[in-house]
Formats: structure tokens, sequence, C-alpha cells
């Protein structure tokens, strides 16, 4: 596969040259300067574009081209912005770019409850509690009908996660409050051109107010809205030769009352199925996947190897109360080196990247992205290199260390 970085831009702590010295080929990145809802145009891609191949590296993958709410809950000018979708992907294929991935998740693109949980090794990863996250929509939020969903939740046997918001209510300070909502709306969603950004004076406000756009959506009438998008915009992609590549939910299971679509094998099937031309692909998301007890994460690349388009290798750890971490990327639930083998078969071509890696060693101490760490990563990409390299010598397939004289 081809070994992708996923990068924020020119103002990225972590530049382009630091990249090539690790090894990575291709880059995934946006214009996450321009707001929701506008066109990106093919002077703002190919300032982008030209910037990366002035540092040897080619532009490999757009992560995300963001679908706005209106598409996702059916609003009145929801037209208006598939056109300027289907613009946009115009012009990225125009400029060179022929890969966007995009998600369908309403209002929270993904969600985690704490950004720096202790490893037993002393580095720190992203973490879920069901707890936290249930005390965050009971007490903070303030969701009406959030306490009764709670209270009949009984996903995981002999866990009574109401009982834990109780006994959590007793012991969080404002500062931990503050956290919470920090980390499940703020930090994890601005950077990724979510809905609330950093310098929003009330978030929370903000959020209730798209949530509220979700009142009485239903699952069917979601992935009714999905489709009416895919018959938009994959002519376009079959037109100009762009793959549109789905991120599965991220976690896999519906949070805050809203609908989530992309979580299991027959969701994946069915929105695939909806449109079955190659350009509507899928972006094989293992860490999402991983964190759904469901997933056989091996049997659904298998299955869907033929319509992935684009890669994201991580693995979660999910405890036996159905918390969970990240794991290594040599562990957990998703098997990286038999998805290695998978996808290397189907296509050595393939763009993949490392998605979240452990913060260590002074990564800390960086403005990074939650997730987005340099040495953990750098670390997680030398493990796949080393995956692949084995995998590749399995199969017959010839191995190239980019960066070095061969
Ligand atoms: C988080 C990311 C997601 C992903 C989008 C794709 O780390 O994996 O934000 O980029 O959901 O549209």
């Amino acid at each position: 596969m081809e070994r992708t970085w996923r990068w924020f831009g020119k103002k990225d702590p972590i530049t382009l040259d630091m990249l090539r010295q690790i090894g990575v080929e291709g880059i995934v990145t946006a214009l996450h300067d321009v707001p929701l809802g506008q066109v990106w145009t093919r002077e703002q891609i190919r300032d982008t574009g030209d910037y990366i191949r002035r540092h040897g590296l080619r532009w490999s993958v757009v992560e995300s081209l963001p679908v706005t709410e209106t598409i996702k809950y059916g609003g009145p000018d929801r037209d208006e912005q598939i056109d300027i979708y289907r613009q946009s992907l115009r012009n990225l294929a125009a400029e060179g770019i022929h890969c966007a991935c995009y998600n369908f998740m309403p209002v929270l693109d993904w969600a985690r409850t704490d950004l720096r949980h202790p490893n037993p090794n002393g580095t720190t990863n992203l973490y879920f509690s069901y707890a936290e996250f249930a005390y965050f929509d009971i007490y903070i939020l303030g969701r009406a009908g959030a306490r009764d969903e709670w209270a009949a939740f009984h996903r995981f046997p002999g866990r009574d996660v109401l009982a834990e918001v109780e006994q959590l209510r007793r012991t969080i300070t404002p500062e931990g409050e503050h956290r919470l909502v920090e980390n499940i709306i703020v930090k994890t969603q601005g950077f990724v051109s979510g809905n609330i950004r950093e310098d929003d004076e009330h978030p929370l406000e903000l959020f209730r107010q798209l949530l509220r756009r979700y009142d009485g959506i239903t699952p069917d009438q979601l992935f009714h809205n999905l489709s009416y998008f895919l018959a938009a915009v994959v002519p376009v992609c079959e037109e100009c030769d762009i793959d549109l590549c789905i991120h599965p939910d991220d976690p896999p299971i519906p949070v805050l009352g809203l609908p989530r679509i992309v979580r299991t094998e027959d969701d994946i099937a069915r929105l695939l199925d909806a449109v079955p031309s190659p350009r509507n692909g899928l972006t094989f998301c293992a860490g999402s996947l991983s964190a759904g007890l469901d997933n056989d994460v091996v049997a659904l690349a298998r299955r869907f190897a033929p319509r992935t388009r684009f890669v994201h290798l991580r693995s979660c750890h999910v405890f036996p109360n159905g918390d969970f971490t990240e794991a290594s990327h040599l562990g957990g639930r998703a098997d990286i080196v038999e998805l290695c083998r998978i996808f290397e078969r189907q296509d050595p071509t393939l763009p993949m990247r490392v998605d979240h890696g452990m913060t260590m060693l002074g990564d800390e101490q960086q403005p990074y992205n939650p997730g987005y760490s340099f040495l953990g990563r750098m670390f997680a990409l030398g493990q796949v290199q080393g995956i692949l390299a084995a995998v590749d010598n399995e199969l017959g397939i010839p191995y190239h260390q980019p960066g070095f004289f061969e």
C-alpha cells in the first residue's frame, strides 16, 4: 500500500520534510481554511498541491471533503450544497486528486472522552468511557430523554452505566466537566472540519442547536439522505475519475440520540449496494470498525476489499466493561498483519495511513491534534512498514523503502 500521512496544512508543526525522512510517500489533507459549505476552487487546491509537490511528495487523498449538515438531515438548501460538493469534486480531479474521503455522521464526527489516557508503559492514548459519555449527555448537555435511554442501555452484561454516572456525579469537579466538553465536542472536532471550532464562545449551545436539526430523523431517513447524496455525486465521480470513500462511524454505536448508519457489515453492504458504482467506495478504518464488538474486522476486510479505496490502520482494545482505547498497531481487535495481507493482495497501490498514534517521548509538549502525535504515529508507521515488508515477501510483491538508495 502507498504509505500516506495525515497532514494538517502549512501550519502543521509536523513538516513535509520531516515526513519524507520517515518513509511517507503521499499526503492526506484537506483545505482546512475553507469554511464549511464553500466550493474548493482550483486555485486553492493547486496552491496546496504545488506546496506538497515542491517537497517531493504527492497529494494522494482528500480527508475530508466535508458533507454539510443540511445534506445529512435533508434541509431546504441541500441541493445547493450538493452542487457545491459536485463542483469541489470536479476541481479536485482537474488538479490531479482522485480520492476523496468523507463521512455521514450527524453533528459529531468522532467521539472520545479522554485524550490522554495512560497506558501501562507510560505513553497515553485516546479513550472512550461510557460512563463519562453518559454523564456528559445527561448532566452537561441535558438532552431530553437521555436518562431513560441510558437506563435502558444493557449492551454490556452486568454493567449499570446509570449507577456509574451517579457515582461520577458525586466526584466530578468543574474542571472535570469542562474537560469533558472540550474532549467530546471541541478538541476532537474543530481540526477535522467539524461543526464546532476551538474559538466558538458557546460550543454547548451551538451543539444543542445542531442536535435539534435531527429531531425525528430516523436511521432510515438518514440512509435515504445518504442515497440521495450518492445518486447526485457519484455520476460526477465517474465523469471525472475520482473515488469517493465513506468513513465508518467512530465509534460504531448510536450516540446522543442521533441516527448512525455506517457501523456494521450490513450497513456497509447496504450503502455500497445503494449506488453500485466502483466510484462509491469505502475508507476501511480498521480503528473505528474494531471498536464495535459485533464487527469481525478481518472478515469485513475480505468482503469489502474490492470496494476499498483508502485504508486507515489502527486497532482498538475493548475492555470487559465495553470501554475502549487505542491498542498498539500490532495488537488489539483489528489484526493489522492480516489486514495488510488482504489489502496488499487486493492492490499494492492503495493509499494507507496509520491512524492515531500513542502520545510519547515529548509529543505531549507539542500542540498536536488529539490522536495525531508525531513520534507515536512515526512509531506506528515503522511497525506497519515492517509488516508490509514481511507480507510483500510472502506474497512475492517487490518491497521498496522510499528515501533510500536501492
Ligand atoms: C479522526 C478521523 C475522522 C475522519 C473523518 C472522515 O481522527 O478519523 O475525523 O477523518 O470522519 O470524514
